[in-house]
C-alpha cells in the first residue's frame, strides 16, 4: 500500500536541506576562491558553485524521497519520476551572486503530478526561509506571513525582472514598465525571482511580474504566494505560470487592476 506523505514532516526536513545549502553559498561567495576564479573566470566559478550546490541538494533529496524525480537548471536530462518531481534551483540570483549583490536564493518544490504540494524559497543572505505545504499557511522562519492589504497599484510597491533572452515581448513590457512607473509607489528589480516572489507572500511587494522565466525560478514561491492569502496566474489571469514562462503574483486585491494594464498593453496578441 502506498502512504501518503507526510507533507510537513517533508518541508522541515528541505528547509534543513536550504539551511544547509545556504552556508555552502555564503561561504564560497566570502572565500570567493580566488585561485579558480584567476584561472577560470567568474563565469566558471558560479557553475562550479551552482553544479556542486545542485548536486548535493539532488543527493539529499533523494534520500528524503527515493521515488521522486527532477526538474533542474544545471542537470539536463534528469530521471523523471512517476509521480513526484522536485523542481529546484540551488542558486536563483546567480548575477547578484557573482557581483556581491546581497540577494540570493534556493528555491525547491515539489510536483504530485501535476500539483505544487510544497515550496521553500530560502534567502541565503538575510538567511529567511519561506515556506508552505499543501493546506497550510505560509511561514517564514517559523512565523505566519502574509500577503499586503494595499487595494490599489497607486499603494503598491512592485517588482520585476528585466527580459534576458526573449525579447519578444519588450515594447508592451516597457509600456507597462513606464505605466508602474507612474502610478504605483514604485518598482524593484532584485535579481531572484524567488525572492521577489517570497517577498509578495509576506507583503513586502504588492506584485511581482515577469516573463521568460522557468519552472524552476518560480514554481516554490508561487506557492507560497497563494498559501499566504495571494493570487498567481499567467498574463492573461489563466493557470499557466510555472512551465507557461509568463507569471503575475499579486496581493490579490490589486491583482485584476494589474491584469487590466496588462490586457491593454498585450493586446494585439489576446
Ligand atoms: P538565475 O539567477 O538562477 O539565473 C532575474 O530576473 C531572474 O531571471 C532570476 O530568477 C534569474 O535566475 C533568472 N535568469 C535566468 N537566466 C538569466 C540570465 N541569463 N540573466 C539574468 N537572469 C536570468
Ligand atoms: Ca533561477
Amino acid at each position: 500500500m502506498h502512504h501518503p506523505l507526510n507533507l510537513e514532516n517533508l518541508t522541515n526536513e528541505v528547509t534543513r536541506l536550504t539551511q544547509n545549502l545556504t552556508s555552502y553559498l555564503n561561504k564560497e561567495i566570502t572565500e570567493m576562491k580566488q585561485d579558480i576564479i584567476e584561472v577560470k573566470g567568474l563565469h566558471n566559478f558560479v557553475t562550479y558553485v551552482d553544479k556542486n550546490a545542485e548536486h548535493q541538494i539532488m543527493q539529499a533529496l533523494e534520500l528524503l524521497l527515493p521515488e521522486a524525480g527532477f526538474i533542474a537548471e544545471e542537470t539536463e536530462n534528469t530521471r523523471k519520476g512517476q509521480r513526484y518531481n522536485w523542481i529546484i534551483d540551488p542558486l536563483d540570483g546567480t548575477t547578484n551572486y557573482i557581483h556581491g549583490i546581497p540577494l540570493y536564493s534556493i528555491s525547491i518544490a515539489l510536483l504530485d503530478k501535476n500539483e505544487i504540494v510544497l515550496g521553500v524559497v530560502h534567502e541565503a543572505v538575510r538567511d529567511e526561509c519561506f515556506f508552505a505545504w499543501k493546506g497550510s499557511a505560509a511561514f517564514m522562519n517559523g512565523q505566519p506571513i502574509s500577503v499586503s492589504k494595499s487595494e490599489k497599484l497607486n499603494d503598491s510597491l512592485m517588482a520585476t525582472g528585466f527580459p534576458y533572452y526573449d525579447y519578444s515581448k519588450l515594447d508592451p513590457y516597457l509600456e507597462i514598465f513606464r505605466h508602474m512607473m507612474k502610478y504605483s509607489h514604485g518598482i524593484r528589480r532584485l535579481g531572484s525571482a524567488a525572492a521577489d516572489l517570497a517577498y509578495v507572500a509576506c507583503g513586502r511587494f504588492e506584485g511581482f511580474y515577469e516573463y521568460g522565466l522557468s519552472s524552476w525560478d518560480v514554481a516554490a514561491g508561487a506557492f507560497i504566494v497563494k498559501a499566504a492569502g495571494g493570487k498567481v496566474s499567467d498574463f492573461n489571469g489563466g493557470s499557466d505560470f510555472i512551465f507557461g514562462r509568463e507569471i503575475l503574483a499579486s496581493n490579490a486585491l490589486i491583482h485584476e487592476e494589474i491584469l487590466s494594464i496588462m490586457k491593454k498593453y498585450f493586446t494585439p496578441k489576446y
